[in-house]
Formats: structure tokens, C-alpha cells, sequence
């Protein structure tokens, strides 16, 4: 019987990575594009690949080149694109930003422009964001909350999300939003807050630091477990009909409280080495972000299980596990 194919963008990133790792062992033939760079330095760039490295098929790209995706649509002839490749981290600086809008903007329009030319029956799964609430007014948030971006990045998945609806109104494409809140990991990238703090409490173990600096400790997330979201962009797929889906665990906690339960894990005070630098503050957010999943939960039974506090747990002890075997 032949292979479900599954086509990523940002496959060697956290979520690119989980979810290659899903497909392979329910039966897909899984390809990612990357950059050539990544070809080039694999010990660093494909590290969170290295438990499929064999099983998967990698097209060196580049996702802001319209010719370029055309010709690796056009080689997979894909059933599923999961597009999760983006500048992901966000600033509330509109200046110098605008790259992140039209990178994010153009590849989701390359690749739906491709497929509906190529592969007109290729699902699509377009990478969202609880940034596309931004300023929220209401919250929780659900499938019906109006978006009101507050960085160029909400703003690119605001605009991201209009083409994956019109190609599906339009076009007829099946074509999906998972509007993602955030999801952690030991592979979440070290820019992102709780990276930031699991390495550094892992180097302050280890003796190798001696204090952390962040920015808002009462700065309040809805923090989920990234292997189980990626199950939820693959389940969106395979529903019936196309939709659009917030992915979130519907409960709120703040940086403090991330670093507590951090620190806790080696029986250690956060407030013993604890820098607070203004730097690292955004403006203050009236109104939290956090998830209502219900929609999720209803049409496909996903929910999330691993609770923060777990979460937390593993990432610290990969961390000093990392640090160890470096040493
Ligand atoms: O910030 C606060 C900061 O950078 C979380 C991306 O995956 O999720 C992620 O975006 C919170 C914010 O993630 C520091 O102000 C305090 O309130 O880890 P973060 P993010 O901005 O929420 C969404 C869903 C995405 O889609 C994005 O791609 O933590 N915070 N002190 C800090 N944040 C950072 N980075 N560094 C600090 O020192």
C-alpha cells in the first residue's frame, strides 16, 4: 500500500520535529525543507532530528522562495503540508520587523499558491498563533474572539490565516489554522522564557552561572506540552471538513511561578539569583492569554495532559543532562 506522504516546513525546529517523529511512526513518508546551512552544520542545526534522521527525507529550501517550494511541492506531491516554519519570536518593536511580516506572509502563500496548482487534494496545516489575539478583550479565548495583533508577528499570522481561509473558501483547499498557545519542551529554542530559565537553572546547578535575568515575573502564560500539540495539528487534518482551532490548556501561570517550580526542581531559592533586567519587559497585557480548547476537544478529542509542572521537570533535567555529557 503506498505511504501517506507528509511534506514540513521548519522541520528541525521543536514542533518540526516532534511532529516528523509522530508521522514516522504512524506509517508516513515524512520530507522537511531546511536551509542549506542546516545541511551544512547537522550536529547543531538538525540535532532534534537525530531519532528520524534516517526515516525522513530532507529538501535543502527556502520557504521565502516561491520557485523554490514549487519545485519541492512539485517532487513530494505531498497528502499533508504541516507549514510551521516562521520568525517566531516576538517583539513589540515595530521597527526592523517588517522581514518577519513579509517572510511569514510570502511562504504560506508560496506553498498554498504551489499546492493548489500541484496538489489540489493536499491537506494544509497553517501554524498559528495566540499572538493573533494580541490585546485580547475577552478571555479566555476561543475560535470566535476577534484577533487584535500587537506585534508584527501576530500580525503576520493574522494576515497568514486570511489566505489559508480563502484558499479554503476559494479554492476548495483543505486548509487549516491551529491557533497555537504556548507549547514547551527540553527543544524549545533558549530565547523563549522558559528555555531561558531551564538552561539557566541547569548552568546554576552545575556551578557554570551564578544568577538569571528576566524580565516581567507576573507576565502570565498558557504553557502546554509540544508533542501533544503537534498530535492536534495531525487530528485537525484528518477531520472532515476544514476549520480553524485554538490549541491550549485553558489554565494560566505566571513567569514566577515557572521559575519556582524551575528552581525547585534542583532545591534551590529563585530569589537567590534573580536579576531583573527592563530590557526583557514588553508592555503590560490587560487581558491574559489563555485558551479555551473546547472546539478541539469536541470535534477531534484532543486535550492536554502533561501539566506544567512535569513539563518543567523535564526540561530542567535535559538541560543538565545536556550540560553534563558537555563537560
Ligand atoms: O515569552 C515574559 C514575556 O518569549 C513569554 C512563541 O512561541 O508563544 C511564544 O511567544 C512571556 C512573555 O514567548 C522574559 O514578556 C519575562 O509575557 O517565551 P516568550 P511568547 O512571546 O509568548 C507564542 C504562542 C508564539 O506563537 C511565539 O512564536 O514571558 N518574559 N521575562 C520573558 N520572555 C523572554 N523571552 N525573556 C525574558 O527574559
Amino acid at each position: 500500500m503506498k505511504k501517506n506522504v507528509a511534506l514540513i516546513t521548519g522541520i528541525n525546529g521543536q514542533d518540526g520535529s516532534y511532529l516528523a517523529e509522530f508521522l514516522v511512526s504512524k506509517g508516513y513518508d515524512v520530507h522537511g525543507i531546511v536551509q542549506r546551512e542546516a545541511i551544512e552544520d547537522p550536529s547543531h542545526r538538525l540535532v532534534n532530528l537525530r531519532g528520524v534522521a534516517d526515516k525522513i527525507t530532507l529538501h535543502v529550501g527556502s520557504v521565502d522562495n516561491h520557485l523554490s517550494i514549487y519545485k519541492i511541492v512539485n517532487k513530494v506531491r505531498p497528502d499533508e503540508c504541516y507549514h510551521l516554519a516562521a520568525a517566531s519570536f516576538v517583539s513589540y518593536s515595530l521597527d526592523d520587523e517588517l522581514s518577519v511580516l513579509s517572510s511569514n506572509f510570502n511562504s504560506t502563500h508560496f506553498l498554498l499558491a504551489s499546492i493548489k496548482e500541484l496538489v489540489p487534494d493536499c491537506r494544509f496545516y497553517f501554524a498559528g498563533s495566540s499572538e493573533m489575539f494580541g490585546d485580547a478583550e475577552v478571555s479566555p479565548q476561543n475560535e470566535t474572539t476577534r484577533f487584535n495583533p500587537r506585534s508584527i508577528y501576530g500580525i503576520s499570522k493574522v494576515a497568514g490565516h486570511h489566505l489559508v481561509a480563502n484558499y479554503r473558501r476559494h479554492h476548495n483547499l483543505f486548509a487549516c489554522t491551529g491557533i497555537l498557545y504556548n507549547h514547551e519542551s527540553p527543544r524549545r529554542g533558549y530565547e523563549f522564557v522558559t528555555r531561558k530559565i531551564t538552561s539557566s537553572v541547569a548552568k546554576i546547578y552545575l556551578k557554570q552561572a551564578d544568577k538569571i535575568e528576566l524580565g516581567n515575573l507576573d507576565a502570565r502564560r498558557d504553557w502546554g506540552y509540544a508533542p501533544e500539540y503537534v498530535e492536534a495539528m495531525w487530528q485537525m487534518l484528518k477531520c472532515d471538513a476544514p476549520d480553524d482551532y485554538v490549541i491550549a490548556t485553558g489554565e494560566q501561570h505566571s513567569v514566577r511561578e515557572f521559575l519556582e517550580m524551575a528552581f525547585a526542581v534542583v532545591g534551590l531559592d529563585y530569589k537567590n539569583y534573580m536579576q531583573i533586567n527592563q530590557d526583557y519587559f514588553r508592555p503590560d497585557e490587560q487581558v491574559p492569554l489563555v485558551g479555551d480548547y473546547r472546539k478541539a476537544a469536541t470535534r477531534f478529542g484532543w486535550k492536554p495532559c502533561r501539566k506544567l509542572v512535569d513539563i518543567v521537570h523535564e526540561m530542567v533535567q535535559s538541560d543538565i543532562q545536556q550540560l553534563d555529557a558537555a563537560r
